[in-house]
């Protein structure tokens, strides 16, 4: 057996599994390979997964999989897991829930955790006037959702999506999502009256002294000009843009586009789905330009793994809609609602936006140092992100061409080494680092260091 990790150490208090990497060499092992043979015989070959070995227990910063290796988790199972796979919180919510009801559908018998979670939205997301929110399950549900009170409250059709955006796999939200490959080819027709127009992407901007303002207007002067602000429901971005690279629009776009949303009675919509709940540093990514969405989708990090997305808006906006017109089976789970309770407290209790302020600084400070080392003509296009959700953007050296192949090498020489890290990009040229905000300094040390070994042996293999 081959171990990358030292010698085996206590367990971090706060957690059951041990954080340190372990490797044996026989990986995947038997068991992941068995699962394999067992998956392709009955599982649709559309589901891909990143990594070929399976889960067994997780915790922390650690995934242990059925042959006993244990991973460093950088990826929080695209930005779920913030408070851990198993937070001691969260575990707890869950038990006691389903001891007493699983399911009574809120629809027909209500219950409390489904408000206590609408209570906790309405203190937690930026704005202060009063607020209404829905609860559903995937990240997907809620942008439909978020369009379908949009487009009934303002009587109007058309949606602006930006380039690189990702909404989500349903017809109405492929039809919102930018990139073809894999989410879109050959599934449409795609929903009518979706309108695309540019990003501000300041590492691939032609003109790079372009200000965030000014890329606002750019897009603003494309909406006036080709859809018509009258014509405009709603305006949905995500702050910080997700599996289209992190990228992390200039200054100044978001409140630009903001503004022009609120004085054109167009609905701005926040897809905080993957940036949300102290991910980036704040509970919310627009609160790092004091950006006050008229609506905020939001899932994955509320519930601590739990299936749940919320609606969070303005309540004239919310209570526009006629009784029956907002709902479905199994929205706001009462399991998922405990979960999200769990979960919330455990964000405020450690201040995880804090931990993930303390995680970008460490990140930064050594790729940053890194990137200096290496000098201009390296694979590091660029370093950016916010708190603990950041990137890196690989290139050809000495130029902007992505460089998908090098992000690939990089991922998967870190699975070898035992790290679970994310790739991500239009150009699938980008390394996203999302890890579980409780992961210990030192875990994360060592996953870092996989992951500039990586950096350097195939950039200089290159
Ligand atoms: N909005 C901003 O990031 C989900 C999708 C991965 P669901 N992102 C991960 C994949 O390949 O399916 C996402 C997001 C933003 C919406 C969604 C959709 O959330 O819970 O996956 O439906």
């Amino acid at each position: 057996m081959t171990t990358f990790a030292t010698t085996p150490g206590a367990v971090a208090p706060g957690f059951r599994l041990e954080q340190k990497r372990r490797i044996n060499s026989d990986f995947p092992g038997p068991k992941s390979t068995e699962l394999a043979a067992r998956r392709a015989a009955v599982v649709a070959k559309g589901v891909a997964s990143g990594v070929p070995v399976y889960a067994a227990d997780a915790d922390g910063g650690i995934i242990r999989d059925v042959d006993g290796n244990s991973f460093i988790d950088l990826g929080s199972g695209i930005a779920v897991t913030s408070v851990g796979a198993s937070d001691p919180a969260v575990v707890s919510a869950v038990k006691e829930q389903v001891e007493h009801f699983t399911h009574t559908c809120f629809m027909v018998t209500p219950y409390e955790g489904y408000i206590a979670v609408a209570e906790q939205l309405a203190e937690l997301t930026p704005g202060d006037f009063e607020k209404r929110t829905v609860l559903f399950n995937s990240g997907a549900e809620a942008v439909e959702n978020a369009v379908k009170v949009a487009r009934l409250a303002t009587g109007r059709n058309a949606v602006v999506a930006f380039d690189h955006a990702y909404h989500g796999r349903t017809n109405l939200t492929m039809a919102l999502t930018a990139k073809s490959m894999p989410y879109k080819t050959n599934f449409g027709p795609f929903a009518p009256e979706i309108y695309r127009v540019p990003m501000s992407y300041p590492f691939r901007e032609e003109n790079p002294a372009i200000t965030g303002p000014e890329a606002a207007q750019r897009a603003i002067t494309m909406i006036e000009k080709q859809i018509g602000a009258e014509s405009v429901a709603a305006i949905i971005i995500e702050p910080i843009q997700g599996e289209g690279g992190f990228i992390v629009p200039a200054e100044g776009f978001l409140p630009a586009l903001a503004e022009w949303a609120t004085a054109n009675g167009v609905v701005f919509i926040a897809d905080e789905v993957q940036s949300g709940f102290c991910r980036t540093g704040e509970w919310f990514a627009v609160n790092h330009e004091g950006v006050v969405p008229d609506i905020i989708t939001m899932a994955k990090g509320i519930a601590g793994g739990m299936p749940l997305s919320a609606i969070t808006g303005r309540a004239d906006l919310l209570d526009a809609v006629h009784a029956g017109g907002l709902g479905g089976t199994y929205g706001g789970n009462p399991v998922a609602c405990a979960a999200a309770l769990g979960a919330i407290s455990t964000m405020r209790e450690q201040d995880l936006a804090g931990r993930a302020r303390s995680i970008e600084a460490q990140v930064t400070q050594r790729f940053a140092t890194l990137q200096a080392e290496l000098g201009d003509h390296s694979i590091i296009g660029e370093l950016r992100g916010r708190g603990g959700m950041l990137a890196i953007e690989f290139v050809e050296p000495g130029g902007k061409t992505p460089n998908a192949d090098a992000t690939k090498a990089i991922a998967a020489q870190c699975l070898r080494e035992g790290v679970i890290i994310l790739t991500c990009g239009t150009y699938g040229n980008v390394i996203r680092l999302l890890p579980p905000l409780v992961i210990t300094d030192e875990l994360l040390a060592d996953g870092l260091d996989v992951l500039e070994r990586a950096i350097r042996s195939v950039g200089v293999g290159s």
